[in-house]
């Protein structure tokens, strides 16, 4: 098994805190967002969505996007569950990741990519060449400003994201926290459940390993 892997970059990173925590090691295959390597024929033929993480399995398959391959890696290790052990738990968890991906890390990505120079006609991940909109980028601040406050909401009650224990919700919203650093947005000051819930997660060993 590969894990192709790009790790500065936000979502490889939720891979390798999953993969961290479940204390599995696994063979990886850097591809070099820098250079456009995931545009290249030799990755897009095994990955037609041209992003990473990629988990290749010994068989040929060829697994992309995040919820496929933390979903095969839980299946194929289950010790230290991170996707749920109990039916409402595994609901929970997909929801809460899920908005996670969806409200926070689309939201920072937003600015980011339609903001940076580096990622002129390339604002959506993918083989698609799409113009950047400066409209779409001050929507992604509206966006993570109500993230913080659902999040610190939603924490106010809850010790982790999704309930009582750590789960793959955690390691996406705690990655969105640290994402948004690149465009200069921190968790309020008055988001007192997130920020404290931050400082926690930023001390697990999975996480200090995967910077
Ligand atoms: N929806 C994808 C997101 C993956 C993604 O956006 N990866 C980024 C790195 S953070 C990427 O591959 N970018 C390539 C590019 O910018 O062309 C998933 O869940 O795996």
């Amino acid at each position: 098994m590969k894990l192709y892997d790009y790790p500065k970059a936000p979502n490889p990173r939720r891979v390798n805190i999953f993969v961290a925590e479940k204390g599995i090691e696994i063979e990886r295959v850097m591809v070099d967002l820098g250079t456009g390597e995931q545009l290249k024929p030799e990755y897009r033929e095994k990955n037609p969505a041209c992003d990473v993480p990629m988990l290749a399995l010994d068989d040929g398959t060829y697994i992309s996007q995040i919820r496929g391959i933390v979903h095969c890696l839980e299946a194929l290790y289950p010790d230290v569950p991170l996707l749920g052990k109990t039916p409402s738990e595994k609901g929970l968890i997909e929801m809460w990741e899920h908005l996670a991906f969806m409200d926070g890390l689309l939201a920072v990505a937003e600015v980011f990519r339609n903001t940076s120079k580096g990622f002129v006609d390339r604002a959506v991940v993918g083989p698609y060449g799409y113009p950047q909109s400066p409209e779409l980028a001050e929507r992604g601040r509206l966006r993570i400003a109500n993230f913080y406050t659902a999040f610190d909401s939603r924490l106010a009650d809850n010790e982790y994201v999704a309930g009582d224990a750590y789960s793959m919700a955690d390691i996406t919203a705690f990655v969105v926290c640290d994402f948004a650093k690149w465009i200069k947005s921190s968790i309020p000051e008055d988001c007192a459940n997130l920020l404290a819930w931050y400082d926690k997660i930023s001390q697990r060993p999975a996480v200090l390993a995967n910077p």
